[in-house]
């Protein structure tokens, strides 16, 4: 899966992800990973990207020509016109769902705002979604763009190793993780829970399950209407 980064700050985003999973499955090709910077394509005298918004107000707001020109560039380099995706506190909130559906994509265009926003007009001829990564208000669409493509990435075939992609399980089920231990046995006076010592694999998978349902009963309620519960435990909830 290519993604192809529109913004402001391409280093900032480029050494973001240069993280050892993503870092990887770029090396192996399964991904690539490119921040285009929009100061690239202004065909203003001065690298101009923003200007003051008709009508008043504080801020600036990013002109339309640089943005749709570093978008068709990628355009015509691909072949195609992309799902491309304006980061913004305005879309609705990304989510594990969104993740796997956006891993079915060849490409992906990730439109990073900043200042007071966006002219209108191109967003309307380049947008075909729009996605905020939760209810707070940050300064650029940078790190939501980088949270985007770590969730989405983890989901492409071959990204993650076996060893990795145990932990996914889970939460494709809505139910949050089970509490893990490792080395030593007792540590502050706090003993591994024994059933995951006793080598039964089936008590343990059944243990595990049991505390994935209370552990988000009680800390994710909220969850639980999406998850996949046998009969026997929805009604032992
Ligand atoms: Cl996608 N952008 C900005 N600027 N702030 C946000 C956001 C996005 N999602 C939550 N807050």
């Amino acid at each position: 899966m290519r993604f192809h980064i529109l913004t402001l700050f391409p280093d900032m985003v480029e050494q973001g992800l240069n993280t050892s999973i993503i870092g990887r499955a770029v090396e192996k090709g399964i991904l690539s990973i490119e921040a285009v910077n929009i100061r690239d394509y202004t065909l203003d005298r001065h690298k101009k990207v923003d200007d003051y918004p008709y009508g008043g107000g504080a801020g600036m707001v990013m002109q339309a020509q640089p943005i749709y020109d570093a978008w068709q560039a990628i355009v015509t380099k691909i072949g195609y016109r992309p799902r491309t995706v304006y980061l913004t506190p305005q879309g609705p909130t990304f989510h594990q769902g969104m993740a796997k559906e956006y891993a079915k994509e060849e490409d992906l265009i990730l439109l990073c705002g900043h200042y007071e926003g966006i002219d209108e007009r191109v967003l309307e001829e380049i947008v075909t979604d729009y996605v905020s990564i939760g209810d707070y208000v940050l300064t650029g669409g940078e790190l939501p763009a980088m949270v985007m493509v770590d969730a989405i990435s983890r989901m492409v075939p071959g990204v993650l190793s076996n060893q990795e992609s145990g932990s996914t399980e889970s939460f494709e089920g809505s139910l949050l993780e089970y509490p893990q231990y490792s080395r030593p046995e007792e540590w502050h006076g706090k003993k591994v829970p024994p059933i995951l010592l006793s080598g039964d694999h089936a008590k343990v998978d059944a243990w595990r399950r049991e505390q994935s349902i209370l552990r988000t009963k009680e800390r994710r309620p909220d969850l639980l209407k999406w998850a996949e519960l046998s009969e026997k435990e929805r009604k032992n909830l």
